[in-house]
């Protein structure tokens, strides 16, 4: 299955509007598109309402058209919000409630009821479930995207209690970044991805930037100290390529603001080369295999 790149600006749920910029990113594997870096400020849920509906409904869209012709779509973010209309898109396709395996510092599962902040890249994980504010429904159905009893959370270490209560009323399996480091990453993986494939499911892999130790990865809008080694993911973000069940990857939170060196940039082009080989982008039509959806 060939995997195919498409980034999101999308800022608007997010803290701070740095993940505008995340696309430039994507340079080596874009050279014939144009940018799109107009952004609004972040506000607070439904503020923004609008922007959030509309938004996801066009990366719905387009990640339903990848899936359709046959391949991977690979959403380089933008705030995490993006993963409503993402991960929604892939599975109108398949038919079914997704695996997922969410690597992330934080839950992502409050309701408007619960979040104080009342940003919307702390809900996506909720909506997802079929847990989200009326309004997403049009967008999403009757049915929880993400099957509670196929979805894993990995390394997370900053969190509210509404939250915790919400995933483990639902049967969501919470491994967090404690856990991890006493069972070891090669274990937890196995069983996440045993759980979100069983069956012959479908699934996805949501990676979160801030699920990885700061010092790997600063350049993000909320870091937590502790979380991941880059070095353990490598082999199984690898592994995913040859999965055939896995039918979508994203990378979410990159804020170029807060970068240090271009550390995490360069890990995220390593990440994606993983996956789309640079040179083939130079060679095909760049317009086919990368879109860069415009934030508002
Ligand atoms: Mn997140």
């Amino acid at each position: 299955m060939k995997t195919i790149l498409l980034a999101s600006a999308l800022a608007s749920g997010g803290s701070e509007r740095g993940c505008w910029r995340a696309p430039r990113a994507l340079t080596p594997w874009k050279p014939r598109l144009r940018t799109y870096e107009r952004s609004v400020q972040p506000r607070p849920w439904p503020d923004q309402a609008a922007i959030a509906l509309s938004a996801a409904g066009s990366l719905h869209r387009r990640a339903a058209l990848l899936r359709r012709s046959g391949g991977r779509p690979l959403l380089i973010g933008g705030d995490h919000s993006e993963a409503i209309g993402f991960w929604s898109g892939i599975a109108a396709v398949c038919g079914h409630s997704l695996g997922m395996i969410w690597i992330d510092a934080h839950l992502d599962s409050h309701t408007p009821a619960s979040s104080a902040s009342q940003r919307l890249h702390g809900m996506p994980l909720a909506v997802l479930l079929g847990q989200g504010d009326q309004r997403w429904r049009p967008l999403l159905g009757e049915r929880a995207i993400f099957s509670p009893a196929h979805t894993t959370i990995i390394a997370y270490r900053s969190y509210e209690e509404a939250e915790y209560t919400l995933l483990t009323r639902l049967g969501v399996t919470l491994i967090s970044a404690d856990e991890l480091r006493r069972r070891g990453w090669p274990a937890v993986w196995r069983a996440a991805r045993r759980r979100a494939r069983q069956g012959d499911r479908a699934y996805g892999v949501s990676l979160d930037l801030d699920a990885l130790s700061p010092h790997c990865a600063p350049g993000v809008s909320v870091p937590v100290p502790g979380g991941l080694d880059v070095a353990h993911l490598w082999p199984s973000w690898r592994q995913l390529g040859h999965d055939r069940h896995c039918k979508g990857l994203e990378i979410a939170e990159f804020n170029p603001a807060h970068d240090r060196r271009g550390r995490t940039q360069t890990l995220l082009r390593r990440l994606i080369a993983e996956h789309v080989p640079r040179r083939r982008m130079h060679r095909e039509d760049a317009h086919e295999r990368a879109c860069l959806l415009p934030t508002f």
